[in-house]
């Protein structure tokens, strides 16, 4: 809270007065002292953490706090407070494409879709949205993804990052063009999460499209099977990292060629998320990686190579029994 004239140290750590009210109920709150850096700002510790999407208001009645030059602060009565949190999103849920915690690239438009709100446009491959999200159950999700385009393809590769930086492949999914840049589609991908906090980053690999919002419905844990059946059946190839032979039972290859020799970064992940392979190819333009797969368990596995201006080049093999 910031007054209009620097405030007579020290203060008093709970004086009485204050009311701070969070969606209309009252919090309480630990103390409160001057700031550091500003001697007209009090900071106010709260009992319990605050969320993005809270609407905070404070009152005062009390005559605890003092200018300095004496005149007492004058009672005011639910003050909006600017909530400046990042809105940290459920998932299970509906992502509102617009509400970002980063972006780089994007722009945002107001949407004639379902609902209205807006949505995010002037996408390219490389642009990038990141969202602060809570993962409350573990399991397979349908990810469904809400795109329009004229008459443009469009692609995602979506991912989570813990705070330690790891960072886990939840899903990419291609998107038709609809005939209009507001004639508004739905397209489904699945994902298998774990609980937790996380930034999930969605990174445009095809591009121009529209992005209304991203919804996330938990499905039961018994369609697992079934699910990664049908991804597998699938077969999908993605750019141009080559798997041979795929299936595979004992050994696989990796190859992919870059241009311009540089660090090429490969990582292979399991199904679920799980690191399961690693390696940094030094100076090279060619990885030729041949991958003994006697120790993994059958099922599907993606594959990572990152290049040094960052791009990442998605491919996946299947391990298949002997
Ligand atoms: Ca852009
Ligand atoms: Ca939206």
């Amino acid at each position: 809270m910031t007054v209009n004239k620097p405030i007579q140290a020290p203060l008093v750590s709970v004086p009485g007065g204050f009311e701070i009210a969070v969606n209309g109920d009252v919090r309480s709150f630990n103390s409160l002292a001057l700031s550091a850096e500003n001697d007209r700002m009090v900071v106010f510790d709260m009992d319990q953490p605050l969320k993005g999407t809270d609407v905070i208001k404070i009152s005062y009645s009390g005559s605890a706090v003092q200018a300095e030059d004496g005149d007492l602060l004058e009672a005011f009565q639910l003050e909006d407070v600017l909530n400046t949190l990042d809105i940290v999103h459920e998932i299970p849920g509906r992502i509102e494409a617009e509400s970002y915690s980063y972006q780089m690239g994007v722009e945002l438009e107001g949407t004639s879709d379902v609902g209205g709100g807006q949505n995010v446009g002037y996408l390219d491959a490389g642009d990038i949205l990141e969202y602060q999200v809570q993962v409350s159950n573990s399991g397979f999700y349908n990810v469904d993804f809400r795109t329009a385009s004229l008459d443009g393809t469009g692609a995602v590769l979506v991912r989570l990052i813990r705070e330690n930086g790891q960072v886990i492949y939840v899903c990419q999914s291609e998107f038709e063009p609809t005939g209009g840049w507001q004639n508004w589609a739905t397209t489904s991908a699945t994902a298998n999460l774990d609980t937790g906090m996380y930034t999930m980053r969605v990174q445009i690999t095809d591009a121009p499209f529209n992005l209304n919002w991203i919804q996330f419905d938990y499905q039961e844990q018994e369609e697992e099977e079934e699910e990664e059946e049908e991804e597998i059946s699938y077969g999908f190839a993605f750019n141009n990292i080559v798997t041979y032979p795929n299936p595979a039972a004992d050994q696989i290859t990796i190859a992919y060629g870059v241009f311009l020799s540089q660090d090429l970064a490969l990582s292979i992940y399991d199904s679920r998320g799980r690191p399961v392979y690693g390696k940094v190819f030094e100076e090279v333009s060619v990885i030729e990686e041949p991958l003994d797969l006697s120790t993994l368990s059958m099922g599907l596995y993606h594959v990572f190579i990152q290049k040094e201006n960052g791009e990442i080049e998605v491919g996946r093999f299947v391990k298949a029994a002997k």
